[in-house]
């Protein structure tokens, strides 16, 4: 009986406890908010927010969208004088050559995309030398100083449009593997991985084995797979598209349940704009690392001290200019 009382005392101590550091961390959290909201008043500052930012960084955004939604969202930005892009660098670099005359600014300089550090300069003039003539297209996640040596760039919502808007049946595409596969696959053209094996350490966690865990627990989801997943996640998809094209798929599917095979960030728009449906990640661990850098602390600093300025070189900015001109031409 005393040992159970003890126990009991103790679980109770603990829920206070567990209750406590909750209510401290949402009336911090709020605090936070407040403070960036007269900021970004007073700086003139528009906050924009990739689908994979945490819950409470998207929530805070002006505007939530995919890599080629935001970038739109930069170059037509007028009035704001700060944008700070809460994502990772090089779609910070995007909105940075796109509106050269604002102040761009990225919360955590750490927040690099490993798949953009695949593609080398030196790679791609390889593989020009080795296939001349054929166009280069790169994944918009690539450094300013590779997108100024490709023909044109795309995101994974417009890869199909962009490889077929080509005059070549052979096209050479870089960084992402699965992405260049499932171009191949959509448009029948022979696309030509630069680097061989380029890929997003976080996509590639998805396996077909957790769906078929995730299928036996939620019979009826769809599953919706994004084309940075392998073949065989692709295989067994239902949907195949960018963040942008299974937010839009979602709310317009009969289905109420989906497992989803992209970053967990996304589960928290899909909810937010499907209350009714359900969501599962495919794979639990899901979690990109570089996007989840960016945390409201430092979302405040950065406004505050107007850190980290993104700076592209004037060079390389002209020419990954004109690659993602030609990529909005196409769609
Ligand atoms: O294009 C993007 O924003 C990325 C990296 C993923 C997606 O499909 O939205
Ligand atoms: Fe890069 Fe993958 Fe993270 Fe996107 S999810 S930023 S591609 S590592």
């Amino acid at each position: 009986m005393f040992i159970l009382s003890c126990f009991r005392v103790k679980a109770y101590i603990l829920t206070c406890s567990l209750v406590f550091l909750q209510t401290y961390r949402r009336n911090t959290m709020s605090d936070l908010t407040a403070k960036i909201q007269k900021l970004k008043k007073e700086k003139n500052a528009i906050i924009l927010a990739h689908n994979y930012q945490r819950a409470e960084i998207q929530d805070i955004a002006d505007y939530v969208g995919d890599s080629i939604e935001l970038s739109r969202k930069a170059m037509h930005e007028e009035d704001a004088k700060i944008i700070v892009f809460c994502a990772v660098d090089f779609m910070a670099q995007s909105a940075a050559i796109l509106n050269p005359t604002k102040k761009v600014l990225l919360p955590t300089l750490g927040a690099r995309c490993p798949m953009a550090q695949m593609l080398t300069t030196d790679e791609i003039k390889r593989a020009k030398k080795k296939y001349p003539g054929a166009p280069v297209v790169l994944y918009v996640n690539t450094l300013a100083e590779a997108k100024a040596e490709c023909d044109v760039c795309c995101t994974s919502a417009n890869v199909v449009e962009v490889v077929n808007s080509l005059n070549s049946e052979t096209v050479l595409f870089g960084p992402d593997r699965n992405l260049a596969k499932y171009a191949a696959h959509k448009t029948g053209k022979k696309v030509i991985s630069i680097p061989e094996h380029g890929f997003c350490p976080t996509h590639l966690l998805f396996q077909p084995e957790d769906v078929t865990v995730q299928k036996q627990q939620h019979p009826k989801a769809e599953v919706m797979a994004h084309p940075e997943c392998s073949m065989e996640m692709q295989k067994i998809a239902d949907f195949i598209g960018s963040t942008s094209k299974m937010c839009r798929y979602a709310k317009e599917a009969d289905a109420t349940e989906f497992i989803v095979g992209t970053e967990d960030g996304i589960l928290h728009r899909l909810r937010k704009e499907n209350p009714t449906k359900r969501f599962y990640l495919a794979y639990e661990g899901a979690v990109c690392p570089n996007m989840k850098l960016t945390t409201l602390d430092r979302l405040y600093a950065s406004l505050k001290e107007e850190k980290h300025i993104v700076k592209v070189p004037k060079n390389a900015s002209a020419k990954a200019r004109r690659s993602l001109e030609r990529m909005f031409l196409v769609n």
